[in-house]
């Protein structure tokens, strides 16, 4: 196959040039292709069959051991200025990295076949979406962008009546973690991946170009890209919402966007948009419209039972791809907190032996189409997105932050979503539980300084009439014994309709100096067996601890020097001078 943008042909031609596959396969998109590309992995022992009567079309991956969450450490943007990636980023000059992954490439394909992997991020026929071609030798990434994506023919059709696209050169190379970068080059709208076969470093379409590359273009052209879900809420009375929320990785994005209403909310449906990244446009009305890059999920598999994520949990009894989980002795995929069956092999395929951690990897991962979810929204289709009532920021945080606050207004919303601070999780290598600030929820994930994206956020009061209103929420809270002050899961919903009360001017708010905070008796915790004791505490607010968390976000500030916009610095002043 061939193509008839020149662009696109001649950056294959060079690639194949350095790499020198044994085969190129065009991917078509189609579900023959997948069929086939699965029993090709079969074959070579890429995939393992899972017990097909129980779990019909799944398929378990194991990925080499060291290669099993995202490394930051070896994610660089490569831009010409390093001041214009910011220490929020690793940085390399592009010649250097060039020349760099060049010696990397050259030959690394040999023996292998090269898929050509066309994709469009978002709905074929949206304005708002934006294409890309991969190519990997990696047929894990054909299948799982096939997943995760709109790939194929339709895909290659819209670039070559648009001509324009992001290129992503993937290899797993020999997969030495001493030989793995993630570059991104945001000026030439150019990925390159080497040595990793990982999620996050590998679909190139995920991470790196909707959220590393769209935030810098999208800086550029008046949008933003974020990690963001987007959920629908319908009450009883048939009233819609739709929320975008932004958590850092694995910290329930999936579970909240798949909320199941417990029995006491009767009467809501919620509906999923997307679990990972949102595109947010001001459209000709004034109106932030959200639509899902993506078109499936990549989400954490432990933890995922009936109670915790029922959707979630029948999601992925078919047609799934799992990777690094473990598995029982009827060849049933198995994880932490199942709550069903018993491992006899864990995710590297040794028998269970309580000595070697746990039996399916934390970060391990299943990998479906958005249609499977029990709870999908066709609105994920509708080519115009959906338009935003609330945002909300969140992060991991056993104390400081309640349970729910908004904020005064846009510029102190984006404050507050600078200020996120969240505890460090199984999805990037490097140590657990460790709180660090996560702005955004974007700090692995914005392509350009952060004290930029703070000011292109804040530009929105002059691009937008109707700005949804902010949140912050904190669903970690604990006691000093360790224990959740805060059921959590569905049970979030209560919390969601507080937010939704605020947005329709339905309830007052207690004034405090970080933002508005529900009165006790707004949040409904009928049933719940969260007393008024554990309530009170979860929406307090301790001056003196906020002050010196205050404190720590001006040193974290002072990190981006000059380049912090004033407005923000004046936003944190204001907090600041009322906690006094
Ligand atoms: O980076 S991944 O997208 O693979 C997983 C995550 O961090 O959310
Ligand atoms: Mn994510």
């Amino acid at each position: 196959m061939t193509t008839s943008n020149q662009a696109l042909q001649q950056w294959i031609d060079e690639v194949v040039k350095l790499t020198r596959p044994e085969r190129v396969h065009w991917c078509d998109g189609s579900d023959s292709e997948y069929q086939s590309l699965i029993e090709q992995m079969l074959e070579t022992g890429d995939l393992i069959s899972l017990n097909q009567e129980t779990h019909p079309n799944c398929y378990l991956h194991r990925s080499s051991p060291s290669d099993v969450a995202r490394v930051e450490h070896l994610t660089f943007v490569c831009t010409q200025n390093a001041e214009d990636t910011g220490p929020n980023n690793n940085w390399m000059k592009p010649a250097e990295a060039h020349t760099q992954m060049k010696a990397l490439f050259d030959g690394c394909m040999e023996g292998r076949t090269m898929y050509v992997i066309p994709y469009c991020m978002g709905p074929i026929d949206s304005p708002y979406a934006r294409c890309g071609v991969e190519l990997s030798d990696s047929p894990y990434v054909a299948i799982n962008m096939k997943l995760m994506t709109r790939m194929g023919q339709a895909a290659l059709a819209r670039i070559e009546t648009e001509g324009r696209f992001v290129r992503g050169l993937h290899s797993t190379g020999d997969l030495n973690p001493d030989q793995r970068f993630i570059m991104h080059f945001p000026d030439e709208l150019l990925i390159q991946s080497y040595g990793s076969g990982y999620g996050g470093n590998a679909l190139l379409g995920k991470k790196c170009h909707a959220l590393r590359i769209a935030s810098w273009q999208a800086s550029q052209e008046g949008w933003l890209a974020e990690h963001m879900l987007i959920v629908e809420l319908e009450s009883p009375e048939g009233e819609k919402h739709y929320i975008a929320a932004a958590f850092p990785s694995a910290c329930g994005k999936t579970n909240l966007a798949m909320l199941i209403p417990p029995e006491s909310q009767e009467g809501w449906k919620v509906r999923t948009l997307g679990d990972d990244i949102a595109w947010l446009h001001v459209d000709e009305t004034g109106q932030l419209r959200a639509i899902n890059p993506e078109s499936g999920y990549f989400g954490v598999v432990p933890g995922t039972n009936k109670k915790t994520n029922r959707n979630a949990f029948d999601m992925i009894k078919h047609d799934a791809i799992y990777t690094n989980v473990a598995i029982t002795d009827d060849n049933e995929p198995w994880w932490e907190d199942k709550e069903q069956g018993e491992p006899t092999t864990d995710w590297q395929g040794r028998p269970i032996n309580g000595g070697n951690g746990p039996a399916a990897h934390p970060n391990s991962r299943f990998t479906v189409g958005a249609k499977q979810n029990p709870c999908y929204s066709p609105l994920a289709d509708d080519p115009a997105g959906v338009p935003i009532s609330a945002i909300i920021f969140g992060g991991r945080r056993r104390e400081l932050a309640p349970l729910v606050y908004e904020a005064k207004d846009w510029n102190h919303g984006v404050l507050i979503g600078a200020s996120v601070a969240s505890e460090t999780t199984a999805a990037a290598t490097g140590k657990v539980g460790v709180t660090r600030r996560d702005p955004m929820a974007m700090k692995p994930f914005c392509g350009y300084n952060f004290a930029d994206y703070w000011g292109h956020w804040l530009s929105f009061s002059a691009r937008a009439d109707k700005l949804p209103k902010i949140f912050h929420v904190n669903w970690f809270r604990q006691n000093a014994d360790g224990k959740f002050l805060w059921p959590g899961f569905g049970e979030n919903l209560r919390v969601l309709r507080w937010i939704i009360d605020r947005c329709e001017d339905r309830v007052s708010a207690q004034d405090t100096p970080i933002g508005y905070l529900p009165h006790a008796d707004d949040i409904d915790i009928e049933g719940l067996g969260v007393d008024a004791e554990t309530l009170a505490q979860l929406l307090s607010v301790d001056k003196d601890a906020w002050r010196k968390e205050m404190q720590d976000v001006a040193e974290y500030f002072e990190e981006f020097d000059r380049r912090i916009p004033e407005l923000l610095a004046a936003e944190h002043e204001k907090v600041v001078a009322s906690l006094k």
